[in-house]
């Protein structure tokens, strides 16, 4: 296994743009920016550990990202990619979905061995402890180790790892999610397949548990729901732009699904009233089963993102051969 050396952030070339570069973004918010020689591109605020943006190699967006998101801490970034940890929800005692996305974050100096495998991907790796102020609301010692990896089909991975680095010996239990935003030409044109007859808890109506039907999922209100115990893969059929998003997971058993709809659209200040027609959120999350870790042990959580063309409704494309495909 080789040891990966830490992803270098190279200087432009005289003709060729940087695989890996560091830029200012936003309010001057220092950024990393991922390029594939085919065209495709990632940005990455290290505020937050933040994807901002997955380009394809048609420079279509492919993220979505609130035309009224506030990139300003210690305001979480409305849109994108959100890490939510070590509490995913309000259901606890720290802020809704935790603090790792209100954190700046750094550059790994010295990311662990990490198997990288011979293809030519472009990857930067990020790292956040827990500082002095955390210990006081989440009294916890971690390092979490993030790798955003470009692969060179445009295809987007995120891998997290999370250790207890307590030096009391003692345990922590977290929660997690990948809160993905994806950006869909119109909601009410939008299937999700490969969570059709799971159990899910409904967080409209107090995390009651119900069992969802046997069609792919479509939108027609809010919705926000946790699904349990899902597959690895899971596809969102976009039918106007014919692309299909595939999410291959592991290590997080559960999925949400978000959308605000119009009315909690129109109570998210940092969210456009009919913005909600055009994003969908599936959250690769482990939820329902906390992970607890002891000191020195670390977990894994890895999200794999593609976009390939469908033609569904012509019925071409069966979703069941792209969630059982390799
Ligand atoms: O993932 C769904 C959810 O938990 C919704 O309940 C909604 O609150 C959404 O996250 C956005 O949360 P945020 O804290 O980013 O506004």
């Amino acid at each position: 296994m080789s040891s990966a050396a830490p992803s270098p952030v190279m200087a432009p070339a005289a003709n060729e743009k940087p695989s890996v570069q560091m830029c200012k973004g936003i309010n001057g918010l220092d950024k990393v920016v991922l390029r594939e020689f085919r065209g495709s591109s990632v940005e990455i605020y290290l505020y937050g550990a933040h994807v901002t943006s997955w380009k394809n190699e048609h420079g279509e967006e492919l993220l979505f990202v609130s035309s009224k998101a506030i990139f300003k801490p210690p305001k979480a970034i409305r849109g994108g990619i959100p890490i939510c940890f070590p509490q995913f929800s309000n259901l606890g005692p720290l802020e809704a979905h935790g603090f790792a996305r209100n954190r700046f974050w750094s550059i790994d100096p010295s990311p662990p061995p990490f198997p990288v495998d011979s293809s030519n991907k472009t990857y930067v790796d990020l790292l956040l402890k827990n500082t002095e102020e955390d210990m006081k609301i989440w009294p916890h010692s971690f390092e979490f180790r993030l790798r955003v990896t470009l692969g060179p089909a445009g295809d987007l991975m995120m891998t997290s790892r999370v250790r207890n680095t307590n030096p009391d010996g003692k345990p922590f239990t977290f929660t997690f999610a990948y809160h993905t935003y994806f950006s869909v030409s119109d909601i009410s044109e939008v299937r999700v397949e490969g969570l059709e007859t799971l159990d899910y808890l409904d967080n409209l109506q107090n995390r009651e548990r119900f069992t969802e039907q046997g069609d792919a999922i479509t939108f027609e209100s809010e919705v926000d729901k946790i699904y349990l115990s899902t597959p690895t893969k899971i596809a969102i059929l976009d039918h106007e732009k014919k692309r299909t998003f595939v999410i291959r997971k592991d290590g997080l058993s559960d999925a949400v699904v978000w959308n605000p709809w119009d009315k909690k659209a129109k109570s998210l200040a940092d969210f456009g009233d009919d913005e909600y027609k055009h994003m969908l959120c599936i959250e690769a999350a482990a939820i329902e089963k906390p992970i607890t870790l002891k000191p020195g042990e670390e977990w894994k959580g890895r999200q794999e993102l593609s976009a390939v063309p469908s033609s569904y409704c012509s019925g071409q494309l069966d979703p069941r051969r792209v969630l059982q495909g390799s």
